[in-house]
């Protein structure tokens, strides 16, 4: 039995190790979404399966409790699709609110690997958890155990992003 398969209490997600003195900016900048994990049965990842890679980058806004959150996604199909949120940071929390999407919370969890961060995004009728990293490719041993987490949680759909194009840029 492989010892990363077991769902103790350090295969769990937990909160605890999210650094809130340097809240937000240790998060500002560039990412590489590398995989998505979701319950079964449910359609929390279908919008991401036409995605053959997507960049985002993060930056804060004037108001200093605003994210400006982009993208620029490359679709399977070849083309870049650019999107864009503003993520609203309550007062002492690490948790997000999306402008315009009043029942989705984003919940932040740090990761074994140093620079990834998983968030759990719940809404209505979905929950999924969403791996970045800030190096286009991830090791083989961290995704392994995202995959691990993620099953310990209950989201045993696995979606890998393919990464097999080049990035699309990110616009201003
Ligand atoms: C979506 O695709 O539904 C939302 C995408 C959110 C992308 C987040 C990528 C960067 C992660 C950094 C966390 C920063 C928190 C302060």
């Amino acid at each position: 039995l492989d010892s990363l398969s077991v769902c103790d209490s350090n295969n769990r997600l937990s909160t605890s190790g999210i650094n809130k003195t340097q809240f937000p900016s240790q998060y500002l900048g560039q990412w590489y979404f590398v995989a998505a994990a979701a319950t079964p049965g449910t359609r929390a990842l279908e919008t991401f399966t036409a995605m053959d890679n997507a960049e985002f980058s993060v930056r804060q806004c004037r108001e200093e409790q605003n994210l400006d959150f982009r993208a620029a996604i490359r679709v399977k199909d070849g083309s870049c699709v650019p999107r864009k949120w503003i993520y609203l940071l309550p007062e002492g929390s690490t948790e997000l609110r999306t402008e315009g999407h009043p029942d989705r919370l984003t919940q932040l969890f740090p990761f074994r690997c140093p620079h990834c961060i998983i968030l759990k995004e719940t809404d209505n009728s979905y929950a999924r958890l969403l791996l970045y990293s800030r190096l286009p490719q991830l090791e083989e041993e961290f995704m392994e155990e995202f995959k691990n987490k993620s099953n310990c949680e209950g989201y045993t759909d696995i979606l890998k992003i393919p990464q097999q194009q080049d990035y699309c840029q990110i616009e201003d």
